[in-house]
């Protein structure tokens, strides 16, 4: 909730971190509202991977000269600092992947295919991104576990009295969700569901790809078992993600990729595996982009998870308001006080893809189409929304030309 008594985040100081807001389209900056998409890169970052390229650079964790142990402080570095943004237990828990897409597939896979059968219920809800729905879907159905969802009410938010129905269905295994929804911004109730999974004897799978960039993701207090996170959007490099998984269960886990930094040792017969995180980290990992990771999760902390999640507050409240004078566009979603910085709406008679064309003719970057989302697409009874997604180098200026675009469209398509 917004405070006036809390410290605000200053984004046009921020601004001058990012090198893009520089660059002029038709003469004037970008108003880049695609933040959910991907965030724009602060040159701190940009700095730290260079300067680990130039001097901190060898491969991980098998060389004994300076620089192998230089180039490995800086990648288990990152690995501490991803543990600290979501006050993991331990670092150990902390698996670096390519992506949030990957760090799900792994426990789909990993996981998945060892402890589900038939009689068994996977629970997903309608609002998951298809990175936490299609892992899902074909797990179970290779499984022969039954697929479940839990469905939406008209303001985009879980329908719980759902659950009991479900429980009836079978053995409740896994349950996963979002805790902020990409397309909507609806803020889940993940520990609830989190309760109610544990109650089943079920796991916890948490997509935190669109929570942790605008809010405190503590995996300890949203009581998980899994939680997902994606470094390009939270101002790092792309190629890189987190899973944070409970330890019991990380060594339980048979491996996702096999090969080389995986092993213990190998022989013609048999091979062991690595301890925690090594594990499940073949082959030589993105090292600089970690290292990238790490420097991102440092400069989002130092302005505070807090003024961030208030300032995209700030912004959304903006948004809807302007968007509700409006008598042409419907938006789609909870109201401010429950979603994350993320806009999404219709305007009417109007396809989103050309609604997103005319609002690039006036610098206005929006995203278009159904956000990887198709299911929840369904449920609204459109094939695609125009999105606008806020965050920390976002100002109300940018809003202002978003509305201002849209009336543009309106005169010239309406
Ligand atoms: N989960 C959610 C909730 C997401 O929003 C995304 C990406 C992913 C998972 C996948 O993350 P990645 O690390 O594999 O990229 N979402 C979007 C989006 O909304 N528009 O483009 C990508």
């Amino acid at each position: 909730m917004t405070s006036t008594a809390l410290p605000a985040l200053d984004a046009h100081r921020l601004r001058a971190d990012f090198a893009v807001f520089e660059d002029l389209f038709d003469g004037r900056p970008v108003a880049f509202l695609d933040s959910a998409a991907s965030t724009q890169k602060p040159r701190q970052v940009l700095d730290r991977m260079r300067t680990f390229y130039e001097h901190e650079y060898a491969n991980v964790h098998r060389g004994v000269y300076r620089l192998a142990e230089r180039a490995t402080e800086g990648f288990e570095g990152a690995r501490r600092t991803v543990a600290g943004l979501l006050n993991a237990p331990s670092e150990k828990e902390i698996v670096f992947t390519r992506s949030a897409t990957e760090a799900i597939n792994l426990i789909a896979y990993a996981w998945g295919l060892d402890n589900l059968g038939p009689g068994d219920v996977v629970v997903i809800t309608e609002l998951e991104h298809h990175s936490n729905f299609v892992p899902w879907q074909y797990i179970a159905h290779r499984t022969g576990a039954s697929f479940r969802n839990i469905p939406i009410d008209d303001l985009g938010e879980l329908q719980l009295d759902a659950l009991d129905s479900i429980a009836r269905e079978g053995n409740v295994k896994l349950v996963a969700n979002n805790l902020v929804s990409n397309t909507l911004g609806t803020i889940n109730p993940v520990e609830t569901l989190a309760a109610w999974a544990h109650e089943q004897g079920a796991i916890m799978v948490v997509d935190a790809a669109q929570a942790a960039p605008h809010r405190r993701v503590d995996v300890q207090a949203l009581d998980a078992d899994f939680v997902a996170i994606s470094s390009h959007k939270l101002c790092g490099p792309s190629g890189i993600g987190a899973l944070w998984g409970k330890r019991e269960l990380l060594e339980k886990m048979s491996p996702f990729n096999l090969g080389g930094e995986m092993i213990r040792s190998v022989g013609l017969e048999r091979t062991t595996f690595n301890e925690l995180p090594h594990k499940f980290e073949a082959g030589t990992p993105a090292i600089a982009e970690a290292v990238g990771f790490g420097a991102a999760i440092d400069y989002i902390s130092e302005i505070g998870l807090d003024a961030i999640e208030r300032h995209e507050h700030v912004l959304v409240e903006q948004a809807m308001n302007a968007l509700a004078e409006l008598p042409w566009v419907r938006v789609f979603g909870p109201p401010p006080e429950r979603r994350a910085g993320i806009v999404s709406f219709d305007v009417e008679g109007i396809h989103p893809h050309d609604v997103a064309q005319i609002l690039d003719w006036e610098g206005v970057a929006v995203r278009a189409g159904h956000h990887c989302t198709q299911p929840l697409m369904t449920r609204l009874g459109v094939s695609a929304t125009t999105r606008a997604s806020f965050y920390l180098y976002s100002i109300p200026e940018e809003i202002d030309r978003l509305i201002a675009g849209l009336h543009k469209v309106k005169a010239s398509l309406g």
